[in-house]
Parts: structure tokens; sequence; C-alpha cells
């Protein structure tokens, strides 16, 4: 499913906060100094500081030192194109996008912890599919929030799109058994389920997911065809942990990593990568449901290191 526009603006703006700290930051550290060991350990610290992760890191910074002896690398500038390659080959040949049923609807599951974005998320998938002319139906399976449904609602309306909904403290599983039969009866072309934020240790409250996947298995072939984990990049390292159980329990496929605006950590999306067999699907750059981007491993690298400053030539 690529019904996302790409624009190379949103994903700048989206990590402006990383690039100012992390990529401006390195940049002037590297000026005109020559890559000694010195030099190294603070390149390590800088991406440790950014959330890369410290197995990543000590590999990518290992390498680097593999190639300064050799003499393939010498300045401190020589050092952004060699970490920007390393760090891009860990997506080789990956172009991860929304998988799409054969017949329709496609069900996409929302889930992750509280607060973390996902009803916002939801949100900005309806924008974009309402943007590609396709039919969409919400199921607000977060019953359990006082005014969760009210929020999706409100999103429901301002979009254009279906909402099904049950009564404050229903069973979310029979909300989803109704927006699955509303899917199918109006030929939908995607059914989108916001869950109630969970703790990933709360065996309880995983096992009420596990139903809902359950029914969506039984209503709908081939259903949840994506299971998308929403992440808050400003949670940092906790995010890996919170990906490993709810992978467990309810099979995620993909994650939305929402709020990368927020945060001058942007690195945690290559932590994500190495740790996790999960690909990170789509980026949140801001609160509007426009805010929403396809995860381009090339672009974001680059934006992560910030704008190469432009070439003085006028002396
Ligand atoms: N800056 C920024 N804020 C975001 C983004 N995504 C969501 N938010 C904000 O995060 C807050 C929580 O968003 P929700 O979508 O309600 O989060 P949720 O996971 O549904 O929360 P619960 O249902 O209570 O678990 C809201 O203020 C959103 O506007 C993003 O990509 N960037
Ligand atoms: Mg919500």
């Amino acid at each position: 499913m690529r019904f996302f526009k790409r624009t190379i603006e949103a994903v700048r703006r989206g990590l402006s906060r990383t690039a100012n700290a992390f990529g401006d930051g390195l940049r002037s550290l590297l000026s005109g100094r020559q890559l000694d060991d010195e030099l190294i350990d603070e390149i390590e610290a800088r991406l440790i500081g950014a959330d890369v992760g410290v197995r990543t890191t000590s590999e990518i910074v290992e390498e680097l030192r593999v190639a300064v002896r050799s003499g393939e690398l010498e300045r401190g500038e020589d050092a952004i194109d060699f970490l920007k390659n390393r760090l891009k080959r860990r997506w080789d040949g990956e172009s991860p996008g929304i998988a799409v049923a054969d017949t329709a609807p496609t069900v996409v599951l929302v889930v992750g912890v509280n607060g973390v974005g996902k009803t916002t998320s939801v949100a900005k998938i309806a924008q974009s599919l309402r943007q590609e002319g396709r039919s969409v139906v919400l199921a607000a399976a977060d019953t359990f929030r006082a005014g969760a449904v009210e929020q999706l609602a409100i999103w429901a309306d301002r979009l254009g799109v279906d909402l099904v909904r049950g009564a404050a403290g229903a069973d979310p599983a029979a909300v989803v058994f109704d927006a699955a039969d509303s899917a199918l009866s109006r030929k939908a072309d995607v059914l989108l389920v916001d869950t109630a934020g969970r703790l990933h240790v709360d065996a309880g409250l995983m096992r009420q997911l596990v139903k809902i996947r359950e029914v969506l298995e039984r209503k709908i072939p081939g259903a949840p065809h994506e299971v998308l984990l929403v992440l808050d990049a400003t949670s940092g390292q906790n995010a890996l942990a919170q990906a490993k159980n709810f992978g467990e329990a309810v099979g995620v496929t993909g994650i939305f990593l929402a709020k990368l605006d927020g945060t001058a950590r942007g690195g945690i999306v290559v932590a994500i990568r190495d740790s996790l067999n999960v690909p990170v699907k789509l980026i949140g750059v801001g609160e509007r449901p426009e805010d929403v981007q396809p995860f381009d491993p090339d672009a974001f690298i680059d934006e992560m290191f910030g704008v190469e400053p432009a070439v003085d030539r006028s002396s």
C-alpha cells in the first residue's frame, strides 16, 4: 500500500532536533581535526548520545578505527560520509511498505503503551488513505479510557471516515467484531483498529489484545494484515522492551515511530533496526494528521546528520 506522499521537508522538520544536537554538533566537533583515538572516542559518545545503541555504536566505531589505521580516512570531516554509509547499509535491500490484502478490507491493528500516539497515528493513516481515495472504517476499540472514543470520533468526523464505537466500558473485542462486520458490509478498503494503551508487562491487558486479534482472524481472511506497534521516539531504549513484549503477544509486523519531532535522539531508529526483527514503516513528525512519512532509511540518515554547510565559493 503505497499511499504516503514523500516529502523531504517533513522528514527534515521531524529530525531537526536530532540534526541540531547530533548532526551539527558532530560537524563542529570534527571540523579541522585529525581522526585520532581521542576524537573517535568522542564520536562514539555522540552516537550513544543520539540513542543509536551501545552494540551498534561499538561495531561502527571499530570499523572506523580500522579505516583510520589503514589510512583510508584521515581528516575528521571524512568520518561523516563513512558513518552515514555504515548506518545506511543496515537497511540494504529493504523497502518497507504497509501490507495490502488481496481482497478488501486490509486490516491494520494499532497497539502500544499509554500515550505513545496511537490514536493520532490512526488519524494520520486514515488521512493518507482518504487522500488516495480509499474508504476507511475506524474501530474505536479503546473503551477503557474516558474520552478515548470521543477523541477518535472527532478525528473520524474531521477526516470524513466511518467510525464503529461501543459504549464506554464495552468489551473491546465486541467493538472489533462489529467493526469487522461493518467494514465487510460497506466494502471498505481498510479497517483501522485503535486500541487502548497498555503496559507491555501487564499480562491481563496483553491477553485482551490477543482476543482482539483472534476476532479479526476469525472475521476476515488473512487479518490482521498489519499489526503496527506505535513507539514514542522520546522513550529511548525502553521502546525496545515494549517491542519485544508486544511482538511476543500479538506478532507485531511493523513499527510506527511517533514523536520524532520531539526528540534530539533520532538514532533510536538504528537501535530498533539492529535489535528487533521488525521494520519501522512509518514515522510521525508532528501532531497534525498530515505529519506522517513512510520511513526512508537513506533520507532519514541524511537528515540525522544535518545539512552539509554550503561551500563558500566567493574566495
Ligand atoms: N509532537 C508530536 N506529538 C505527537 C505525535 N503523535 C502523537 N502526538 C501527541 O501525543 C499525545 C498523545 O497522543 P495520542 O494519539 O492520544 O496517544 P495514544 O497512544 O492514543 O494515547 P492513549 O490512548 O491514552 O494510550 C497527543 O498530544 C498527540 O498530539 C507526533 O508524531 N509528534
Ligand atoms: Mg488513544
